[in-house]
């Protein structure tokens, strides 16, 4: 047996074992994992379904055996659109939230254009515009940092999109605990005559379930990962206005990617399925209550949350007071067997690979039955780890 086998083992061991406690993983059900483990790797289908030519200007699929492929896309799409109850177009191709963004910015956006996005350190993405990355490589990308509180300050986002124009605002990010108001973004965007994106990839499920306000009817584009809330495999979508429909397209393919991950593709539409069911609406009712729930208790045990709360489903504990880095505390955590991940925080001092911080989510645990009790149990036993440790020299 390939010594894959004993390395898979060890890892599902491992995910068995350890309290999952980073935000933007998720455990699949068994359909999903089915469905990606599936004999749809072995299909080629680059193109799209044949089914919309006439109205998206494709040019099908450029190979042959694909017609049970192109009816798995369709069928996909269709489900995005119900768990959404969106018309804006779906395409269910990018291999990741990463490929998603690279392809929005590629259907609006020429190189050198300028976006504004939320700072990478202030809770934004790495592909939102950061310098090492492909957005801040390709693209003039402008930041708006959040307030003294860790809040988006939407008069500082304002501020800052009538100082450099962009062509596009991007709203969405990986590490902010508090509702977005997409509603004052959109107004923002309108007044400068930008697109606005967003990048919905951690609250996705909720504003699948009415846990968060939707970004849709405002936003000319939307990407997210199917991985996170939405608890699919690995992968990215991307959502926009039906005039924007022919620029995703090719933005997606040939613009930046190959064939489809049909066998992906095949899990995405199993997790819509789940998705549209009365237990995952009630689920991330449970991610959002846990994670509020393990808050309140961090604040009972004297930590400091950045804005001092979660809205959603993460926290993020700010360990600048008292003088340790996001890094060993996440590893000592390793240690117990609890998993999570070091995380910049607003005013960040130390370096990404150090930080002054720990990002905390709820959605996989919840996924395995935690309840709030659960959840205050598991901040217990972190303080107790924490108190153990040393502050850095
Ligand atoms: N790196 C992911 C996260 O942990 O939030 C986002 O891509």
């Amino acid at each position: 047996m390939s010594k894959v086998f004993d390395i898979i083992a060890k890892e599902q061991a491992r995910q068995d074992q350890n309290i999952e406690l980073i935000a933007s993983e998720n455990f699949v059900s068994e359909d999903v994992m089915r469905a990606v483990g599936s004999c749809l790797t072995n299909k080629y289908a680059e193109g799209y379904a044949p089914v919309r030519i006439d109205e998206m200007g494709n040019r099908g699929r450029y190979y042959g055996g694909t017609v049970h492929v192109d009816e798995l896309e369709e069928y996909c799409i269709d489900l995005w659109r119900k768990v959404f109850n969106t018309d804006y177009h779906v395409n269910v191709q990018p291999h990741s939230g990463a490929n998603a963004n690279l392809a929005a910015f590629m259907a609006v956006l020429k190189p050198g254009d300028t976006f504004l996005a939320m700072n990478l350190n202030e809770g934004g993405h790495l592909t939102h515009g950061s310098p090492v990355n492909f957005s801040g490589k390709i693209f003039d990308a402008q930041f708006y940092d959040v307030d003294d509180n860790g809040y988006i300050d939407y008069d500082i986002v304002r501020r800052k999109a009538l100082e450099c124009r962009p062509k596009l605002i991007l709203a969405g990010a990986s590490a902010y605990a508090r509702t977005i108001d997409f509603q004052k973004f959109y107004e923002i965007a309108q007044e400068v005559d930008a697109f606005f994106m967003v990048d919905m990839a951690h609250i996705a499920g909720l504003v699948a379930t009415g846990y968060h306000p939707s970004p849709f009817g405002l936003a000319d584009i939307i990407t997210t990962t199917t991985h996170k809330t939405l608890r699919g495999p690995r992968g990215g979508l991307i959502f926009a206005r039906p005039e924007l429909a022919k620029k995703i397209d090719s933005a997606v393919f040939p613009g930046c990617q190959g064939g489809p991950l049909e066998h992906v593709i095949a899990g995405k539409a199993v997790a819509a399925e789940e998705a549209l069911q009365p237990e995952y609406r009630e689920y991330i009712g449970r991610v959002v209550e846990n994670c509020k729930a393990m808050a309140e208790k961090f604040i009972e045990l004297g930590y400091d949350l950045v804005t001092g709360g979660t809205d959603n489903h993460l926290i993020l504990l700010d360990l600048t007071r008292l003088g340790l880095t996001g890094k060993d505390v996440q590893d000592e955590l390793d240690r117990h067997h609890i998993t999570l991940n070091k995380n910049c925080v607003p005013n960040e001092t130390r370096s990404p690979m150090k930080t002054s911080g720990v990002r905390i989510g709820t959605p996989a645990m919840t996924t395995k039955g935690y309840g709030k009790e659960d959840f205050i149990s598991v901040a217990v036993k972190i303080d107790e780890i924490i108190k153990g440790m040393k502050p850095e020299e």
